[in-house]
């Protein structure tokens, strides 16, 4: 699949779908976890324990040194060409919706409005034990004050909305029906190993893009193209042939 070929096929398009993953937002400066530089390779947080539910539950300190680094530099981060060039699709109405297995809100921050985050975010939290529910700025506070947030009112556990290994997705119904309507649908950074999210190509009936550095875990079949690139180098050129 070339530029030119991707390019056409957007500007033939009205209903694309965008599955991203990780790997959008490691020029934004934050690491993916199966890349070269990723955390399953550098180890600087440990993946399995850090965002597994029954590790959190059962020592929620790793998780939390993990929340302290990545809320500390997150709103500082630009996000990257793609996110961009994906919230400018989303603008020219060629662009159904962006789902997501990222936390950043990159691309809320570039201008995507239509943005299913499979994998649930920061932007809320909530207690364990009694469900209260406390926002980003809240958790922010008790981030910074205490080691492992706390319940104002029962002392229970605080968990962020962002969802580990061993819980349920969100918004994949919604995924799903839009996937299996799409008529073109871009994979952009994923390795496409992590369910359910992994199974959304599965359900296109449409020319499927992947466009990702290095293995993915889909299987070619015809009305597959897969292109081993840097994103922002691979869709700078797709845009520089969509023009403005
Ligand atoms: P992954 O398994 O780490 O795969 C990322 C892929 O992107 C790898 O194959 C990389 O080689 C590739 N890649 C990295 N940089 C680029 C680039 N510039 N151009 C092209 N390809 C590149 O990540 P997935 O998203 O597939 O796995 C899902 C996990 C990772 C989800 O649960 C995410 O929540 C989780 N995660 C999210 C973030 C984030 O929010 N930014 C960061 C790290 C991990």
């Amino acid at each position: 699949m070339t530029p030119v070929r991707c390019a056409e096929m957007l500007m033939g398009s009205g209903n694309v779908v965008a599955l991203t993953g990780a790997g959008i937002s490691t020029a934004a400066g934050i690491p993916d976890f199966r890349g070269p530089h990723g955390l399953y390779v550098t180890r600087q947080y440990d993946p399995e324990t850090v965002f597994d539910i029954g590790a959190f539950v059962a020592d929620p300190a790793p998780f939390y040194e993990f929340t302290r680094d990545f809320l500390g530099v997150v709103d500082d981060l630009e996000p990257t060409f793609s996110h961009r060039f994906l919230a400018s699709l989303e603008e020219a109405g060629i662009l159904r919706c962006t789902v997501t297995q990222n936390i950043d809100f990159l691309h809320q921050r570039a201008g995507s409005q239509s943005v299913i985050s499979v994998h649930g975010d920061y932007w809320t939290s909530r207690c364990l034990d009694c469900n209260v529910g406390l926002s980003l700025d809240e958790l922010k506070l008790k981030v910074d004050a205490e080691p492992v947030p706390r319940c104002d009112s029962c002392g229970g556990l605080i968990k962020p909305d962002v969802v580990f290994f061993g819980e349920a997705v969100k918004g994949m119904d919604r995924a799903a029906a839009a996937v299996a309507e799409a008529d073109m649908l871009l994979v952009l950074g994923s390795s496409l190993t992590v369910y359910p999210a992994a199974s959304l190509p599965g359900l296109a009936r449409c020319p499927v893009v992947v466009v990702n550095r290095g293995e993915v875990g889909l299987q070619p079949a015809p009305n597959r193209f897969f292109v081993d690139a840097d994103l922002d180098a691979f869709l700078g050129e797709v845009a520089e042939i969509m023009g403005p």
